[in-house]
Formats: C-alpha cells, sequence, structure tokens
C-alpha cells in the first residue's frame, strides 16, 4: 500500500519552464486547480500529502517526480539531465530525509530524471532519453540491486513525442502494463501483459495506480473505457495546463 506523496504546487512563473509540446501558454490559476484537484484524488486514494512551497527559482519544479526515485527501503536523490532543473534537487531532500533514513543520489556523470524510472514491484524500467544517460541508469540499477531488485533500460531517444520512459508506459499492478504502440516488441516488457494505448489517446499512458485505483487523465474515452472493462475503478483528473509543459499525472507527486 502506498501512504504518502510529497508534492509542490507551480510557481507564478511555471509558464517559464521546459516544454517540447506547442499547446500554447499554461494558465496559471487553472494549472493551480487542477494542481488541487489532483492533491484532493491522491487523497481521496488514502494518502497523506506533504506539500511544499511554490518555488518560482525553478519554473519546474511542480514536477517532483524528476528529483527523485523512492523505493519501500531507499530514497535516490536524482541529477536532472535538464540543468535548470538540476538545483530542484536540493529543495527536495529535506522531505525526504523525514521519511527515508537512507538517502542516496545519482552522481556526475550520470543524469537521471525521475520520469524515466517506472517501478514494477520489485523491477524497475529505466529510460534512456535526452535526460537520463547510460552512467545515471547503471548507477541506479545498482543502487536498486542493494534492495534486491531488478531493473532493465529502456531506449526512448529515437521514440518521437515521449520526453520520458512513463510518457509511454505506467504500470497497473500484478503483471500488467499500459504501452504507447512504439514500445511494443521491446524485451523489457516481453513478459507483460499489455494494454495499448491508441495512437490519437497517446497522453493517456501516463497514468497512476493508487491503492486500488487508477488515476487518469480526463478526456481519453478509449482508454478509459478499456481500462473500465478490466475492472479498475477509474479516477480522472484535468491535466491540460501542465500537458503544455511535457507534464503529466505521475510528474507531479512522489509517492511511496
Ligand atoms: C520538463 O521538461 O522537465 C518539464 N517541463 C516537464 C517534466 C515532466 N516530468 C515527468 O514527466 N516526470
Amino acid at each position: 500500500m502506498l501512504s504518502h506523496a510529497i508534492v509542490r504546487p507551480p510557481a507564478t512563473n511555471f509558464e517559464q519552464g521546459l516544454t517540447s509540446v506547442d499547446l500554447g501558454k499554461p494558465d496559471f490559476a487553472k494549472a493551480s486547480a487542477q494542481h488541487a484537484s489532483y492533491c484532493a484524488v491522491l487523497r481521496q486514494c488514502g494518502l497523506e500529502l506533504t506539500w511544499l512551497e511554490a518555488d518560482s527559482n525553478f519554473p519546474d519544479s511542480t514536477f517532483v517526480e524528476d528529483t527523485a526515485v523512492v523505493t519501500p527501503k531507499t530514497a535516490i536523490l536524482t541529477r536532472p539531465g535538464a540543468s535548470s532543473r538540476m538545483g530542484e534537487v536540493v529543495g527536495i531532500e529535506p522531505a525526504l530525509r523525514r521519511f527515508y533514513s537512507r538517502v542516496n543520489s545519482i552522481q556526475s556523470p550520470g543524469t537521471l530524471d525521475g520520469g524515466d524510472v517506472c517501478a514494477a514491484g520489485e523491477h524497475y524500467f529505466i529510460g534512456i532519453s535526452e535526460r537520463t544517460n547510460e552512467h545515471g541508469a547503471k548507477q541506479l540499477a545498482g543502487l536498486l540491486a542493494r534492495e534486491g531488485c531488478t531493473a532493465s533500460t529502456v531506449d526512448i531517444r529515437n521514440i518521437d513525442g515521449i520526453l520520458h520512459l512513463k510518457s509511454g508506459v505506467s504500470y497497473l499492478g500484478g503483471r500488467r502494463l499500459t504501452l504507447l504502440d512504439e514500445l511494443l516488441g521491446h524485451p523489457a516488457f516481453a513478459d507483460y501483459e499489455i494494454v495499448r494505448i491508441p495512437e490519437e489517446e497517446s497522453y493517456a499512458a501516463n497514468l497512476l495506480n493508487i491503492n486500488e485505483h487508477v488515476i487518469m487523465s480526463a478526456g481519453y474515452p478509449r482508454v478509459e473505457a478499456g481500462l473500465r472493462d478490466l475492472d479498475y475503478k477509474i479516477i480522472t483528473v484535468e491535466m491540460s495546463e501542465f500537458r503544455k509543459m511535457d507534464g503529466a499525472l505521475s510528474c507531479l507527486s512522489l509517492r511511496f
């Protein structure tokens, strides 16, 4: 069971963050309201929240997921691949130390964004991306092995339209994953049952499976119907303003 999440609301200069999509500028008031709804849904799923102050020194800092990898036993501070985001790690460390006696970190020349790490029970898929390099992936796999966990890497550098691995894959529990078609057939996913995400609903590939609930982005009816047919209890959250900044559901929290 997951019991906690760390979140940080968007700062007023959220629109100055990084983005690769051309969906217009996010509206700050709407983004704040969407963030509040997201937090309410996490609470509804049984999580106690640690709220960090909005931090305008880092316009992307609402995407706390990228700053750490959290497992049941340890927290690993990342070394984000975008230079404008590296300093965000300093702000997350004290919050993690309240919960974890063991905190490790990714070291130079390694880079790693938490969005590239998809936990599937005791196995971790690690994306090699524009943000996460081989050094970072190798260091993380080594730290996870100390906890008795396994890892495999998935190179997403040639896959258009996904910033992080978790933009294309999510874990649904058991042996089940959601997966974009571009990732189908990758050997890392060979032993899993795949819920395919249609191309026109690709944003819905990033979802959260929290304590018997699946949290999905609102507005993706085919994915939602498919998951309801599989008996998942679905809660939807409007994510339009975060999407404009390349963010999705998992990016907005660290869950443990
Ligand atoms: C960035 O480019 O780093 C942010 N604008 C979006 C980060 C999204 N994070 C995630 O998918 N884990």
